[in-house]
C-alpha cells in the first residue's frame, strides 16, 4: 500500500514538549492525519494497548498502516522519508545545508527541557516571570500523596509483564525529583539555555547577512526546516514557564523570530493556541475516565442525577 493510502495517527499530548515537536512537523509537511490525546495524568501512556506502541511509554509516537513509530525525532526522519513530495524539512545530510540543519537539531536536543520545565515551575518565584504552566504540573514529578511511587506500584502489580517498564519510570521521575528540588542544578540548565539562546541569535544574524534583509528568513535561510520546527517548541516552551525574559526584547533578532513564528499557521496550531484546559484535559479525562466504570455504573448515575434534578425542577 503506498504511504498515503495507510493512514496515520498521531498519539501525543498538546502540553507535551516533543509531541509539539511531531504536531508541529506534520503540520509542516501538510500531511493528513488523526490525532489520539493520552492524558498523562491518568497514565494513560502506561496501559499496555499504548505500551505496544512506544514500549518506552512516552508521547508522541505514530502508527502509518501497521508501522508503528516514536520519538519526534525519529518522526520527522520517518515522514521526511515516506513523504518526500511534502516539504523536507531534513535536507540530506550529505550536503552542507543538510549538516546544518542536523546539527542545530542536536544542539536543541541537548538541552535538559525537563529540568528546565519542572525546575522553571518549582522555583517559580525566584526564577520566572508571566509563567503560564500551572503548579499542578509538579504532580508528574512529586505525585499527588505521600507516596510519589504509589501509581507506578498499582500498575505494576496490575500490568506485571511490564514490570520493567514502570520500574525505569519510579527511576526517571526520582531522579528528575532530586535534581530540581537543587536550586543551583536549575539554575545550571538555565545558563545553558542561555549559551544557547546567544548562539542562535550569531546565527541569525549569520543568516540575515546572507539572505538579505526584508525578506522573511528563518534559522538557517529562507526554508523553515527541521531545525525551525525544533526551535519554536523550544520558544513556545520558553513563554510557558516564564522564562521568555531571557531573549524577548534583549536579543533583537530572536525577538522578531519569535513574533514572525506567530504569523505562522502550523506553529499557532501546534504550539500557541493549545486547547483551553477544558478541552485539552478536563472533557479527555473525564470521558476516560467513565470509559472504565462499568456501565451500570454510569446508568445509575444519569438515572440519580436525572432524579435530583426533576425533584428540585418540581
Ligand atoms: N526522546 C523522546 C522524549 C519523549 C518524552 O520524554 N515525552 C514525555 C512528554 S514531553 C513523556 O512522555 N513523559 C511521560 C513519561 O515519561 O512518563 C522524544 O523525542 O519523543
Amino acid at each position: 500500500m503506498g504511504s498515503h493510502k495507510k493512514v496515520l495517527t498521531l498519539f501525543y499530548n498538546s502540553r507535551s514538549y516533543f509531541s509539539q515537536r511531531s504536531l508541529l512537523t506534520i503540520e509542516e509537511k501538510g500531511l493528513d492525519f488523526k490525532k489520539r490525546i493520552l492524558i498523562l495524568h491518568l497514565k494513560e501512556h502506561l496501559e499496555p494497548w499504548y505500551l505496544d506502541i512506544n514500549i518506552k511509554g512516552e508521547v508522541p509516537a505514530i502508527t502509518h498502516g501497521d508501522h508503528s513509530v516514536s520519538d519526534s525525532n525519529q518522526i520527522l526522519d520517518y515522514l521526511d522519508k515516506e513523504f518526500p513530495e511534502s516539504p523536507r524539512l531534513q535536507p540530506d545530510e550529505t550536503t552542507p545545508a543538510g549538516r546544518k540543519v542536523k546539527q542545530w537539531r542536536n544542539h536543541i536536543e541537548d538541552l535538559n527541557i525537563s529540568r528546565i520545565t519542572f525546575g522553571s515551575i518549582k522555583h517559580r518565584n525566584e526564577l520566572t516571570k508571566n509563567a503560564l504552566a500551572p503548579t499542578t504540573s509538579l504532580r508528574f514529578v512529586e505525585g499527588s500523596g505521600k507516596n510519589p511511587d504509589a501509581e507506578f506500584e498499582a500498575l505494576m502489580k496490575k500490568y506485571p509483564k511490564y514490570k520493567e517498564v514502570y520500574e525505569k519510570k519510579i527511576a526517571k521521575w526520582r531522579s528528575l525529583r532530586e535534581r530540581i528540588n537543587d536550586y543551583d542544578i536549575v539554575v545550571g540548565e538555565i545558563k545553558r539555555l542561555d549559551v544557547l539562546l546567544d548562539e542562535i541569535e550569531k546565527q541569525l544574524e549569520e543568516t540575515k547577512a546572507q539572505s538579505g534583509s526584508g525578506e522573511e528568513h528563518w534559522l538557517l535561510g529562507h526554508a523553515f526546516t527541521a531545525a525551525d520546527v525544533y526551535l519554536a517548541v523550544l520558544l513556545d516552551r520558553l513563554k510557558y514557564v516564564g522564562l521568555l525574559h531571557h531573549f524577548h526584547g534583549s536579543k533583537p533578532l530572536l525577538t522578531a523570530y519569535y513574533e514572525q513564528l506567530h504569523q505562522r499557521e502550523t506553529f499557532l496550531k501546534s504550539c500557541v493556541n493549545l486547547p483551553s484546559r477544558l478541552t485539552s484535559v478536563m472533557i479527555p479525562m473525564m470521558i476516560s475516565k467513565m470509559k472504565k466504570m462499568a456501565p451500570i455504573t454510569i446508568g445509575t448515575g444519569v438515572v440519580a442525577t436525572a432524579l435530583v434534578y426533576g425533584f428540585f425542577y418540581v
